[in-house]
């Protein structure tokens, strides 16, 4: 007995080393890969309050995202973007009173400590919005200094008048002076704390803004010098972390500098590209428009990462500004567009099963008590689920026609499934995950647009993929095209379908 006890261990003890050595000594070209592109994930934006409710208030907060951190990990993201989770008096966030409280609704400190552990274990990384450009009007640094010309805190804002600081923006918020060291060491002291806790990523919010208060027209260059010092400042801290600038403009000379000082920039015009394909117009123009956007990133930084994205949650919601015929086609091709272009893609919350969502201006609403403007591009996430739904804003019946979760996820051709079903083809094929290569394909028309990914590494890997999407309602055959392996779709597409076909890399020039 005892030496079948002995022999036991040795031969665990065996499997223990070998398997060991296997991880030291010869990690998975996979994972090498995943080692090389730390900052390429697949992101879900998250409106916190619109989320899930823990705690049965009707309000989202911090615990009913971390309980339902399965969904997403299904989902198959890999990141989360927070909109605003600190203590401030609007509803959307975006004007903070306390850059070190969570905000009361949302939970506390410990819960999003908790959401970023439970998060980790899943292998999900959490970004989160940074608000710097201007602070909510009841800060106690601008309460402090708005009738004390000799506050400590007079020098964080920028004076009209005595009384009156510089806005951006209106409804309460008021912009930092960030050419003060001392606004400057805050922010640093924020970033430091955050980032202690793991958050890997920031959202900087209205980063056009920075510095532009009236006597300082043509701003930009001073806002890039500063992100970029802010960028230097989070890569001491952790080199794989990311930072996104929210430039919100139509015209990519607007935000494609913003690649020299932070990691990325979201490609609004990409966005509206999409819609437009989407919509039936200028399709023969769709895949050039895009390549150009990365023909512009690459002149100020040649390892770019793109941000595409649909819709966000300043914008009506996509499913509602496509044309409403073939909606659910329309939005399956929408999701596979955005998961085949280069970049860490975001998903806004809800998207993945076509919720809809518009701006009002200003209406009155039975059972909220403000104006409603923009509160209903961000209405409480669907889930079919009483315990979990939130209802802090009244349902006027937007979407009456929408399934939802719980009966998408019963529903093998339905739009959720659609979503895990391309962002696992996306997480399978490093061509399609990692790297710019992006090329038109030859074969491009009126009806159909196509682009050939590539992505290699050293000399033991190297992948081609072809992707080709049917814009027009008709089907469309693909005909004399060698390929390797159909990843997706079919050669015979049907009208709004996908087809995605490995191919020889050694041959691309044949496709492109
Ligand atoms: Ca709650
Ligand atoms: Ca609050
Ligand atoms: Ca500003």
């Amino acid at each position: 007995m005892k030496q079948k006890i002995t022999i036991f261990i040795i031969i665990c003890l065996t499997l223990f080393m070998i398997s060991a050595c296997d991880t030291k000594e010869d990690p998975s070209i996979e994972a090498l890969i995943k080692a090389e592109n730390e900052k390429n994930d697949i992101y879900y934006e998250i409106f916190v309050r619109s989320f899930a409710d823990s705690d049965g208030d009707g309000i989202g907060d911090l615990n009913g995202v971390t309980e339902n951190l399965d969904y997403l990990d299904a989902l198959g993201v890999t990141a989360l973007w927070l909109m605003p989770i600190n203590e401030g008096p609007t509803y959307h966030g975006y004007s903070v009173t306390d850059y070190y409280a969570i905000e009361e609704d949302y939970g506390t400190m410990e819960d999003f400590q908790n959401l970023i552990d439970e998060a980790y274990k899943k292998d999900i990384k959490i970004m989160i919005d940074l608000v710097i450009n201007h602070t909510s009007d009841q800060h106690p640094w601008y309460t402090s200094s708005q009738y004390d010309e000799d506050s400590p805190y007079r020098d964080y804002y920028t004076w009209k008048a005595s009384s009156t600081a510089y806005s951006s923006f209106v409804g309460g918020m008021v912009d930092l002076n960030l050419k003060s060291e001392k606004v400057i060491e805050e922010i640093h002291h924020i970033i430091d704390f955050y980032m202690d806790m793991g958050v890997t990523g920031f959202r900087l919010d209205a980063a056009k803004h920075f510095f532009d208060y009236a006597e300082n027209n043509g701003s930009t260059i001073e806002n890039i010098i500063f992100i970029a010092e802010l960028n230097a400042y989070m890569k001491n801290i952790n080199e794989n972390s990311f930072l996104v600038s929210e430039v919100y403009d139509s015209y990519v000379d607007m935000y494609a500098n913003y690649f020299q000082a932070s990691d990325s920039a979201f490609n609004f015009y990409a966005s509206d590209k999409i819609v437009e394909a989407l919509s039936g117009l200028s399709i023969s123009r769709f895949a050039s428009r895009i390549q150009n956007t990365y023909e512009d990133f690459s002149e100020f930084n040649s390892d770019f990462i793109d941000t595409p994205f649909l819709k966000n949650h300043d914008q009506d919601r996509i499913a509602s500004v496509l044309p409403q015929n073939d909606l659910e086609e329309r939005l399956k091709l929408a999701a596979r567009i955005l998961l085949t272009l280069p970049g860490s893609p975001i998903i806004y919350y809800g998207e993945e099963i076509g919720m809809k969502g518009i701006r009002y201006e200003g209406i009155s609403v039975d059972g909220y008590d403000a104006p409603v403007y923009d509160e209903y591009r961000r209405s409480p996430l669907l889930w079919g689920n009483s315990d979990i739904e939130t209802t802090w804003l009244p349902d006027i019946g937007l979407n009456n026609d929408v399934d939802n979760i719980s009966i998408q996820q019963n529903n093998d051709s339905s739009l959720l499934k659609a979503y895990q079903e391309i962002i696992e083809i996306r997480k399978s094929y490093p061509a399609l995950m990692y790297g710019n290569y992006f090329e038109l394909f030859n074969g491009n028309n009126n009806n159909i647009q196509g682009y050939v990914r590539q992505y290699s590494y050293g000399d033991s890997f190297n992948e081609a993929v072809l992707v080709i999407h049917n814009f027009s309602s008709s089907s469309y055959e693909i005909t004399d095209l060698a390929y390797e392996e159909i990843i997706y779709g079919s050669l015979a597409m049907d009208g709004y379908d996908t087809l995605i076909l490995k191919i020889n890399p050694e041959l691309i020039g044949d496709y492109i």
